[in-house]
């Protein structure tokens, strides 16, 4: 009888089947636990009180037998198709953005917010928006086949030598060709230089070039929108400087540092737009100035996030970009 009772309990697998099991075993009207009660009763009196407590505890066990089944039934269903659904799942590690991409939206954000608009050009640039227009004659040392990445194949399609935009200065051209003042703009994008890999530089980059023109614009202008800018993006304790330099397409020209680990460190060139700029895109240097500026991505990046060396953006360990995403 236990046996059979604690089997067919084990068995019942809904409230009915169970009712079913209970009925059977105890039933109290024609239950086999009477059968077994009425067999009792037929034992000697000397073995009567033992017989008696096994029927007892034989009783009591299928009843909370009975029981548990019962309460274990009642939970909510947990299995589907042999998997626990209750169990907490594995968590799905979700994509993040890439530091040089926040660190591209959070510039343009704040551009915006200056007034400039976004524009965009071509990595594969020919040699008039890269060089020509902006005043960088053909003998100049800038113009160099070993420090410029030129593309044959792109070259033998399109007729004129092509090469990988080494400057986002380019884009100025492109959008002053098509515009007229006023203009303000900024333009964040890759460019490509052969130069010498180490902490500070990769052959790969990023730029924001910046662009007003307008009557009347000064070098006042410029100095106002970088370090507002920088102020930005950086806090308004960040320190920049402003030196004296050349750019072939800016007069006057500065250079544009920032102080780093108790050194300065270069964040760009800017200035005013060089006349010979202004007339190869068909406008009048009488009429209108303007300044530009093209200032590197990665460096503002290196110090908002305390990178030391600029390779770690690029070698494509998640280990490292997980902890900026
Ligand atoms: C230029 O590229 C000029 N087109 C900037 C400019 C624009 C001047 C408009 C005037 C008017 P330069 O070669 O100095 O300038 O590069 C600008 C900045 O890019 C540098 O200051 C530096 O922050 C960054 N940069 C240059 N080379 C690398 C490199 N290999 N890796 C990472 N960042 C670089």
């Amino acid at each position: 009888y236990e046996a059979d009772a604690l089997a067919a309990i084990a068995k019942a697998s809904n409230a009915t089947e169970l009712e079913a099991a209970r009925i059977e075993f105890l039933g109290r009207a024609k239950g086999r636990l009477k059968d077994v009660q009425a067999l009792v009763g037929k034992v000697s009196a000397e073995e009567r009180p033992v017989v008696g407590k096994r029927f007892n505890e034989v009783r009591e066990k299928v009843t909370a037998a009975c029981e548990a089944r019962q309460a274990e039934l009642n939970q909510p269903k947990s299995k589907v198709d042999g998997i626990d659904v209750t169990l907490p799942g594995v968590a799905i590690r979700l994509g993040g953005l890439h530091p040089i991409t926040q660190t591209i939206q959070e510039f343009r954000d704040i551009m915006a917010r200056l007034g400039f608009s976004t524009a965009d050009g071509p990595e594969v640039e020919d040699e008039r928006h890269n060089f020509e227009a902006l005043n960088i004659p053909a003998d100049h040392p800038a113009r160099d086949p070993l420090d410029n990445f030129y593309i044959a194949a792109a070259e033998k399609l399109s007729g004129g030598p092509k090469l990988l935009r080494s400057q986002t200065s380019t884009v100025q051209i492109r959008v002053m060709e098509t515009t007229q003042p006023p203009i303000r703009i900024v333009s964040l994008g890759r460019v490509y230089r052969p130069d010498e890999v180490d902490a500070t530089h990769s052959c790969m980059f990023h730029q924001m070039e910046g662009l007003m023109v307008d009557r009347g614009v000064t070098m006042a202008h410029l100095k106002t929108v970088l370090r507002q800018f920088v102020a930005a993006y950086l806090g308004s304790e960040a320190s920049i400087r402003f030196r004296p330099s050349f750019f072939p397409f800016t007069e006057p020209s500065v250079e544009v540092d920032m102080r780093w680990r108790g050194r300065w460190l270069e964040l760009g060139g800017a200035g005013m737009i060089d006349p010979n700029v202004l007339k190869a895109v068909g406008y009048d240097p009488e009429e209108y100035t303007g300044f530009a500026f093209g200032l590197g991505i990665e460096r503002f990046c290196m110090q908002r996030f305390g990178v030391s060396d600029i390779r770690r953006f690029y070698d494509g360990d998640v280990r490292f970009l997980r902890q900026l995403a």
